[in-house]
């Protein structure tokens, strides 16, 4: 068996989770939101990581189904805690650019969240570098309605990839997430140059910054005193299973 033939049976088979890795306000140290990171169990295989089967599910379309799972299953668990009591969370979703690219995905994201009865305020579609870039008209107007829903955007793994900058400003979009590759080497004079540059250069556009791959005290207070809005990493909080977080806010409440 495949792991290809294997994933077109872990949804039905239920042995696809989520985990949900918390982002921090930097100043506070308040969790602000949390992201969604899809984990899959097999019951031979063991754990597959994403980084292995999202291209997978890319190539052979499985990520349409799969990302509406996530999706689904993100907004139904933000309402849910949102019910519980506690204090209204973001909730980042990852969207994979044949995702992205659905002629109707706006009309299915409406109607998650209308089967979910989460406001489109506690959503966050975050989209990479390279998907933004590709094919800019459509992406723009796609964005821009996205926006108008009320949607929450955040630019994923700022730095890895192509960026044109008029692009980034015709965007529009809310948050820019700088790469953990930068953060990891953030003790080098280049690379505290190139962070602190990103983050004023995302401020200039009216974004906030979230230094991703955070795990060290020494990463955290150079990009506290920076200006990073949020961080995520490690150094806090790995992706945790529901019932930890519903620890964690039951603690910060
Ligand atoms: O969680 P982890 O670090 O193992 O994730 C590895 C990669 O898989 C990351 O690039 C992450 O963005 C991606 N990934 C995790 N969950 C999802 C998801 O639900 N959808 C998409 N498209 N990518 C995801
Ligand atoms: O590509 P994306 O940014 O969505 O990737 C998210 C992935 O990064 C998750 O799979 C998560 O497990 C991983 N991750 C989160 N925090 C850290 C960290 O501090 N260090 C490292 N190495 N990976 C992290
Ligand atoms: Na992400
Ligand atoms: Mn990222």
């Amino acid at each position: 068996l495949t792991l290809q033939n294997a994933l077109r049976y872990a949804l039905e088979r239920e042995e696809l989770f989520l985990c949900y890795q918390p982002l921090l306000e930097t100043n506070t140290k308040n969790i602000m939101g949390v992201e969604a990171l899809i984990r899959w169990q097999h019951p031979s295989f063991g754990m597959i990581s994403p980084a292995e089967f999202i291209p997978l599910a890319e190539e052979s379309g499985l990520i349409i189904p799969i990302g509406e799972w996530v999706l689904e299953t993100a907004c139904r668990q933000s309402h849910h805690w949102q019910q519980q009591g506690f204090t209204p969370l973001l909730m980042s979703v990852n969207l994979s650019v044949r995702q992205f690219n659905q002629p109707d995905l706006i009309d299915r994201i409406i109607k998650v969240l209308q089967r979910t009865d989460l406001s489109p305020n506690w959503l966050k579609l975050e989209i990479t570098e390279s998907l933004a870039m590709n094919c800019a008209t459509k992406t723009v107007q796609t964005l821009k309605i996205l926006k108008s829903l009320g949607i929450h955007l955040a630019i994923d793994d700022f730095g890895t990839g192509y960026s044109s900058l008029s692009y980034l400003k015709q965007f529009n979009l809310d948050i820019l997430k700088i790469d953990r590759s930068f953060v990891a080497d953030i003790s080098t004079e280049n690379d505290i140059t190139l962070v602190t540059s990103i983050i004023k250069m995302a401020h200039g556009l009216n974004m906030q910054v979230v230094a991703e791959g955070v795990e060290t005290e020494q990463q955290f207070d150079l990009l506290r005193a920076n200006g990073c809005d949020y961080v995520q990493g490690f150094y806090f909080y790995k992706p945790l299973v529901e019932k930890d977080i519903t620890k964690l806010l039951a603690q910060q409440e």
